[in-house]
């Protein structure tokens, strides 16, 4: 459950949060195939909630309604296509699964695929569900119903997470109709999932229903994540899960929101995975940001945001250089940021907006935080270092680093008041390099800065503090 399913040379994940799975089909072909992206995340499939007050928020898709494929990004056939085009691209979809609940508690009506719930009766008639499928009443002692005290576990597990209806994971049916889902998925040629809300399911329930869920079509298990937010002090540990799959590793853009913010120094990264206390690299899927923790949800504390372009681009550039773990790459869209809730882009009638595409950059308020520069680039220096180690370490003050991925490939951060300007072993054969933080190799040329490495893979490194992205990165990729 933990191999991601890459096709040769491609490495990373891309969340195209709320994207419409025609727009995804699109940027698989145009984009993130020719860029050495490994996958997409989409948000859930499953036929969720109409949520009117407030109207149409983004959270609206995590309260399904049935595991009909009907939401604002698609129908069934639009999915279907959208996972052939990408694996055309080279390119495979994990799927956002909601697996843990249904719908808030309260209230009837249909959801965005047309069919009928009654969350008073707890009636999912377009699974089924009815009220024996569902926890309260049997296995949730808090007497409200909800999770009031995140140090019982069997509170977390078995009662409501925001009074959202608490599916009876242990009972076969309710597996039945899981495993129901996600076999479907793969039916449809789906690589993996990224599983919600799993601190809030008992990991052997999701073993007992991932036993019942067939292998991909390329052959395996299921990439399988578990979002678990485990910031060390609760009950609940991600480490619990590491049977069944990966774990989001949330303590990743803590660390590096205060190391990018100028926080915590850079030097101390010589060590950085495992040694600071996060799980091992085979074992987590990292990222600076998430859909949640970018708008204040979840609880997950304070991390870079693309609201905060520098340190962002700094910080991400950094976790793809670095070889410890499964790399995300969130790609937002803009909102009213006092709106937290607002959904994506929409028409008047609430459909959401297509992408559209000007160059390089995306429309109609799609932010594209994988197609900036300095993201993208790095997406390919990370596929051109596969499999070579952190070496020639180097750490000249303590906002001041450098280090190589074997022969392959070569970064430099400065985040001194103060330029970095030093003779610097990058690891590399001789020549000169694009540098692919400022400018890409185009037409034989750099459009931006360039290195030139010695016969003994040494180098004059110069990175200028004040630069727009104080940082420097060449690889075997783009060498003139
Ligand atoms: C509110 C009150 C309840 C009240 C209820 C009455 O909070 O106390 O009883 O009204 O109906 C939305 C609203 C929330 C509302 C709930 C309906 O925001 O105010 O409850 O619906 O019951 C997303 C949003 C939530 C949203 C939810 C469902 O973040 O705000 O709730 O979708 O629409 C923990 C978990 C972690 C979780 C994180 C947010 O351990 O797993 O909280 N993260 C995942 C997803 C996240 C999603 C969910 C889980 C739920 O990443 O996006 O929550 O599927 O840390
Ligand atoms: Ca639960």
């Amino acid at each position: 459950y933990k191999d991601p399913h890459c096709t040769r040379g491609r490495d990373g994940v891309v969340h195209l949060f709320e994207w419409k799975w025609n727009d995804i089909a699109a940027e698989c072909k145009r984009f993130l195939g020719p860029y050495g992206f490994c996958a997409v995340q989409t948000s859930p499939a499953s036929e969720n909630r109409v949520v009117t007050s407030p109207s149409r928020p983004w959270w609206e898709r995590y309260q399904p309604i049935s595991y009909k494929i009907a939401t604002r990004s698609g129908n069934e056939d639009e999915f279907r296509n959208m996972v052939k085009t990408c694996a055309e691209s080279g390119v495979r979809i994990y799927v956002d699964v909601v697996i843990n609940h249904m719908c808030g508690g309260g209230g009837s009506g249909s959801g965005t695929g047309g069919t009928h719930f009654d969350a008073d009766t707890l009636s999912f008639p377009g699974v089924p569900y009815g009220s024996s499928d569902f926890n309260d009443g049997s296995n949730c002692h808090s007497g409200n119903g909800h999770i009031n005290n995140y140090n019982n576990p069997e509170e977390v597990r078995n009662c409501r997470l925001v009074n959202l209806l608490d599916l009876r994971l242990s009972k076969d049916y309710v597996r039945g109709k899981v495993a129901g889902y996600l076999n479907h998925l793969i039916d449809l040629g789906v690589a993996g999932f990224r599983v919600d809300a799993a601190k809030h399911m008992w990991p052997g329930d999701i073993k007992g229903i991932l036993d019942k869920v067939k292998d991909i079509q390329q052959g395996g298990r299921p990439f399988v994540y578990h979002e678990v937010i485990d910031m060390g002090g609760e009950a609940i540990k991600g480490s619990e899960y590491l049977d069944v799959g990966r774990v989001t590793n949330f303590k990743f853009g803590i660390e590096v929101a205060r190391l990018f913010k100028h926080q915590n120094a850079l030097k101390f990264l010589g060590n950085w995975g495992q040694a600071w206390g996060m799980e091992a690299t085979g074992d987590v899927v990292n990222f600076v940001d998430n859909h949640d923790n970018q708008r204040g949800h979840g609880g997950g504390g304070s991390v870079l945001t693309h609201w905060d372009p520098r340190p962002y681009k700094l910080a991400t550039a950094f976790m793809l250089a670095h070889p410890y773990g499964f790399p995300r790459v969130m790609s937002s869209y803009e909102y009213n940021r006092a709106n937290e809730w607002e959904g994506p882009p929409h028409n008047g009638d609430m459909s959401t907006k297509s992408v559209t595409i000007n160059g390089m950059i995306c429309g109609n308020g799609w932010a594209c935080e994988h197609r900036w520069r300095q993201i993208y680039n790095m997406v390919a220096f990370r596929n051109m270092a596969s499999g070579k180690p952190v070496s020639n370490w180097w750490s000249g003050a303590d906002y001041q680093i450098a280090f190589s991925r074997g022969d392959r490939a070569f970064i430099a951060f400065n985040l001194e008041g103060y330029d970095l300007d030093k003779t610097l072993q990058t690891g590399l054969p001789g020549g000169t390099y694009c540098d692919v933080i400022s400018g890409n190799l185009e037409n034989g040329k750099c459009t931006g800065g360039s290195v030139t490495v010695n016969g003994d893979g040494t180098a004059r490194v110069h990175v200028c503090n004040s630069c727009p992205d104080p940082m420097i990165a060449i690889h075997v990729g783009a060498k003139v």
